[in-house]
């Protein structure tokens, strides 16, 4: 029988709509009617189970999914013997302790002794333990922020995303733990054709990451500046140049970094660049 590789994600929340986009930006061609606990993609032998993000990676130890998505902080409180296969750029936050504001707190060493509340207990005690401090915890599944105001705990370790319901609930940041972000992950594969559905897949994880982190640059450019804008935009090896009509000067072609994006291109004006266009990448395959 032909082999179907399983892949877990969130039903609903956070992660669930882009796990899906990105899954159909890979060109899977998913049917996605949410009632529906599972789907099948019409074009590759891929299977999407709908889950709590929770319960993924003990759906994959048990072995009733093959991959996942979901966020590492998930990972990183369990320990589970699962891998991580790729970073995926989206559900991006950061596990923090938070203590009332106002309060005498400055750092995690003054937390010696008090309670703390949190979904992450593990997590919190191996950061406590690198910190040499001695707290108790104070375990809760939802709602954290709320424990200080109802006598519940003196400080909290939550997710954070834009701080505001912290600051709502009258709490402020002490100290960051740790950033996550959605990732895709599996445990150790053996099966043959499911390890060469798993690398398939994951080369069109990778080209999509990669294209949503790339801009496709073209720009004209005095002859004389070429060397310089090659050494500034190198592309995947080196920039294409072509000649234009107008003698001395060329068009260059490249792909530039999202993130370098705005320095290089006031760096690109200043050595003569004009025209510069900027056009999306759908996938990236090195
Ligand atoms: O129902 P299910 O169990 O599947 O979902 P869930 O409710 O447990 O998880 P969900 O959808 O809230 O989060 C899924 C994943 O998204 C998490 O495991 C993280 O990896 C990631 N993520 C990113 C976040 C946040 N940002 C986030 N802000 N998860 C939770 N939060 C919560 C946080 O706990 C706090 O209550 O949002 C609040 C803080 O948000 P800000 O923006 O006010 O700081
Ligand atoms: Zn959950």
């Amino acid at each position: 029988m032909l082999k179907v590789l399983r892949c877990a994600v969130q039903k609903s929340g956070r992660l669930a709509e882009e796990s899906v986009r990105l899954l159909k930006d890979c060109g899977f061609d998913l049917e996605t009617d949410r009632s529906s606990l599972k789907t099948s993609a019409r074009n590759f032998p891929l299977q999407i189970l709908f889950l709590r993000d929770d319960d993924i990676p003990t759906y994959i130890k048990d072995d009733a999914a093959d991959i996942g998505i979901v966020g590492e902080n998930i990972l990183a409180e369990r320990n589970l013997d699962l891998q991580v296969y790729e970073k995926l750029g989206f559900g991006r936050c950061r596990l923090s302790i938070a203590v009332p504001n106002p309060s005498n707190y400055k750092s995690v060493g003054d937390l010696e002794g008090v309670r703390i509340a949190s979904s992450y207990p593990r997590i919190l005690q191996r950061f406590l333990d690198q910190k040499r401090t001695t707290a108790s915890i104070y375990e809760l599944s939802g709602s954290v922020e709320i424990a200080p105001s109802i006598g519940l705990s003196e400080a909290i370790c939550d997710l954070v995303s834009s701080g505001s319901t912290i600051a709502s609930n009258g709490l402020r940041e002490l100290e960051i733990i740790a950033h996550y972000e959605a990732c895709l992950i599996g445990k150790p594969e053996s099966d043959p054709e499911l390890l060469e559905l798993l690398a398939k897949l994951r080369l069109r994880v990778t080209a999509v990451r990669r294209g949503r982190c790339s801009r496709y640059i073209m720009l004209n450019a005095p002859n004389s500046a070429i060397p310089e804008i090659s050494k500034l935009i190198p592309g995947e090896k080196s920039p294409s140049v072509l000649p234009l009509a107008d003698t001395g000067w060329s068009s260059i072609h490249s792909v530039v970094n999202e993130n370098d994006f705005w320095g290089v291109i006031e760096k690109l004006k200043n050595l003569g660049a004009e025209g510069i266009l900027v056009l999306p990448i759908g996938k990236m395959v090195a």
